[in-house]
């Protein structure tokens, strides 16, 4: 298996669910414990993401031995080789594994899902590091330096994150982080970033050193996707809290040194059915500007949590509980920073939350699995403020009004096709261009696709690069969009925003994914 290069982001509708109930069941499989171990690894890095760890199924469908036993070896394994036409990717054909490993994979998936074993704060105490104690850190930021312009880049399959001065260009420190590094947010202030690492690692690093360095660093659990930090006033820099996807909980750390205060359980019951889930994920987790509050999602349940953190120092939190759609995976603000718009991609739906009223002010149908990352803000000539999301199962823009005032408030207003399916979408408050990828369109994975916002009507230009584009950012003016190329001799490719040219290429960065800007970042510009 090709280690590196992960591609565990498609969806996958695996037609099982096709079987009858009459069809009878394939004998369970028998692996020696040197195999077992083997997939198991492999399910954590390419398929719970999308199956559960107790593989029930959220953005993939559920494929627990019952639904698996329905097929033959032969048939699951053709599955996990060529992948099929609703998303599932083709491991072995695109060669992230062999034919001996989708052929294990196949076996394993027969087999009763193994429990992954409980995480909690005994084992984060041990895993619990200072790296710099907080009297020996800078107490100014560092001079001559625009330091709010620095990004943090991922290297998703070297588990590490590249700062980069904005300004100059130049790599300044490249700083170990979690296995298959996710994302990265930012403290209240900016000073600091927190990477969080799909084995639910969370690392703290310091933009005021010089160079930029590891604080501190904790592990929260097994699998997890989310971070973020306490941002309203008084309470700035003073929480971080990382959702886990395994055990389902969060845990909120003191935002200095990441020392673990409180961890909270999201097992429960689906918002729509009542059923009980062992294992509802965190998701997207964002500060609301509004009230001492994180907005967590909780995917398999459907259920948005307002978290209020201001009573943590007698160790509690107060919940409330918001019913949305199933399956919650990321989201964004509207520009005026009340509402978050979060997709549920199972139901082709983005959900939106008004974080002053704190309820869900509707539920939206847009296309096939909405993925808008943070999504993209932006002035319509004719609608006026709007946000929009790209599609995992469809090339298609949705585009949603987000002024209460306007009659079409909360409806999309305008549609824009692209060729094919795509991960994230980007624009700046300065710009006047929407910048979409398209990682996941195998005909042209290679290809920045850029919407005029000025002439809505007007056929997209498309930018060709020698690899795979993912993920875009703007730097602090807005006038420069970062693009990264996704290969293990990757590059951050730099374009002007007005004249689309290629100011610069940074390479030599191993599967560099998503980039973070920390001024855009800590005030939530997209
Ligand atoms: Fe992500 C955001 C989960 C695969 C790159 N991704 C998110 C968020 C969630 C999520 C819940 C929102 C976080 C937030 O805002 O707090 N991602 C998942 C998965 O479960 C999934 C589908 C499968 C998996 O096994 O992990 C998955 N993600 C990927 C990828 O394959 C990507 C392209 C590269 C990688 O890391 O492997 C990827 N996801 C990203 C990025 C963001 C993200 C860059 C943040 C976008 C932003 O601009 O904020």
């Amino acid at each position: 298996m090709k280690k590196h290069l992960g591609l565990a982001f498609l969806l996958y509708f695996v037609a099982i669910a096709g079987s009858t109930a009459a069809e009878s069941l394939q004998p369970v499989p028998t692996l020696s414990a040197q195999d077992f171990e083997k997939a198991q690894f492999i399910y954590f890095d390419r398929c719970s993401g999308c199956h559960g760890a107790l593989r029930k199924g959220a953005t993939g469908p559920n494929i627990t031995p019952e639904k698996t036993r329905k097929k033959t070896l032969a048939k699951l394994d053709k599955i996990l080789f060529d992948g099929t036409e609703g998303g599932m990717p083709g491991w072995g054909r695109d060669g992230f594994m062999t034919r001996e490993e989708t052929q294990l994979m196949a076996k394993f998936v027969q087999i009763e899902a193994p429990e992954p074993p409980e995480w909690g704060m005994k084992e984060m105490m041990a895993s619990w590091k200072v790296h710099v104690a907080v009297k020996d850190r800078p107490t100014k930021p560092p001079k001559g330096k625009n330091w709010e312009n620095y990004f943090g880049v991922v290297l998703r399959d070297a588990g590490k994150i590249s700062i980069i001065d904005g300004d100059t260009k130049e790599i300044l420190n490249t700083i170990d982080s979690g296995f298959a590094t996710h994302i990265l947010r930012t403290s209240a202030s900016g000073r600091y970033m927190f990477a969080i690492g799909r084995d639910g690692k969370a690392t703290m690093m310091d933009m005021w050193a010089q160079p930029p360095n590891l604080v501190a660093e904790v592990r929260t659990g097994i699998d997890a996707r989310s971070i973020d930090t306490s941002k309203f006033k008084g309470f700035e820099d003073k929480y971080a809290v990382v959702g886990d996807y395994w055990p389902p909980h969060y845990v909120i750390m003191e935002g200095d040194t990441l020392k673990p205060i409180k961890i909270v359980g999201t097992r429960g019951y689906t918002y729509d059915t009542n059923e009980y889930h062992p294992e509802p994920r965190v998701a997207s987790i964002v500060a609301s500007h509004h009230a001492p509050e994180w907005v967590l999602n909780l995917k398999e349940t459907g259920v948005v949590l307002l978290v209020d953190y201001s009573k943590l120092e007698d160790g509690t939190v107060t919940e409330t509980k918001i019913n949305a759609e199933r399956f919650l995976h990321d989201g964004g603000w509207d520009s005026t920073k009340r509402y978050f718009l979060v997709a549920a991609n199972a139901r082709d739906t983005i959900s939106v939350i008004d974080t002053v009223e704190r309820k869900l002010v509707k539920n939206i149908v847009t296309g096939t699995k909405p993925h808008p990352g943070r999504g993209a803000n932006w002035v319509d000539p004719k609608y006026g403020r709007v946000w929009a999301t790209v599609h995992l199962g469809e090339g298609l823009v949705s585009i949603i009004s987000t002024d209460p005032k306007k009659k079409w408030a909360w409806t999309v207003v305008r549609e824009w096709e692209l060729d094919g399916n795509s991960l994230f979408i980007k624009t700046h408050p300065k710009s006047r261009w929407v910048y979409c990828d398209n990682t996941i369109n195998q005909k042209k994975s290679n290809v920045l696709t850029i919407f005029d916002i000025k002439n809505p009507e007007a056929a997209p230009k498309e930018i060709e690069f020698d690899k795979k584009v993912v993920h875009m950012e703007f730097n602090k003016a807005g006038n420069e969009v970062w693009v990264s190329l996704w290969d293990n001799d990757g590059e951050v490719v730099i374009l002007d925003d007005k004249t689309h040219k290629v100011k610069k290429r940074i390479k030599g960065l191993f599967t560099p994914t998503g980039k973070f800007n920390v001024y855009n970042t800590t005030n939530d510009v997209y």
